[in-house]
């Protein structure tokens, strides 16, 4: 009996309890260092980073999108791989940033997903440089929005995702998690800025 209730323990880990609908399995693999090396990092400006998700080449299991109306840039990236529960660090995604102005910025993440349910396929993981990774996660569902909460699991406090940052060069990674999560930009703010989740903000300029 103990053997019946570990396999099926095991099985409901591995498949992960999301419903998402899966396309293939093509997320796995991909480069788990993502492409940050030698590429010229993206500059705060008055407290204010903004930064397209796709401005970072394609990683194994994402892909590039259009479909929805209400993202900015030249698109949006779509998490196309299987669930990763458990599983960080596939289709690593990396984005280097300069901080000028060090304090604790918030994080957003402008994000879709359409699950019915709006706590299902609602996330990502986020790292910041050699930290842990994190899952992001948005409760809301059917629309572009900027909820962008971390998860350090049940019965944990679930905070509004906030980053302290020095001055000098970070890089945040992110990878695949919910299948069929949308993500479109990013922003980094600090406390002051006004309308600091507008989609009319131009990108950051990037490092000369
Ligand atoms: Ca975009």
């Amino acid at each position: 009996m103990k053997n019946v209730i570990y396999f099926a323990l095991c099985s409901f880990v591995l498949a992960g309890c999301c419903k998402c609908p899966q396309l293939g399995a093509d997320g796995a693999g991909g480069n788990p260092f993502g492409h940050a090396l030698g590429v010229r990092p993206f500059v705060e400006r008055d407290g204010l980073l903004v930064v397209e998700i796709e401005s970072a080449p394609l990683a194994d299991g994402w892909r590039l999108e259009t479909e929805m109306a209400g993202y900015s840039g030249d698109g949006y990236y779509t998490w196309r791989g299987p669930n990763r529960f458990g599983e960080p660090g596939t289709g690593v995604l990396a984005y280097p940033v300069r901080i000028t102005t060090p304090g604790r910025y918030s994080f957003r993440l402008h994000n879709r997903h359409d699950e019915p349910d709006h706590t299902e396929c609602n996330d990502v993981y986020v790292r910041l440089g050699g930290d842990e990774w994190v899952k992001v996660f948005s409760h809301k569902a059917g629309e572009w929005n900027w909820v962008s909460r971390k998860d350090f699991g049940h019965n944990s406090p679930k905070p509004n995702a906030t980053y302290d940052l020095l001055a000098g060069d970070h890089t945040f990674y992110l990878s695949g998690r919910s299948a069929n999560f949308s993500i479109d930009r990013f922003h980094l703010y600090l406390e002051d800025v006004p309308d600091p989740r507008n989609v009319a903000h131009p990108q950051s300029p990037r490092a000369k």
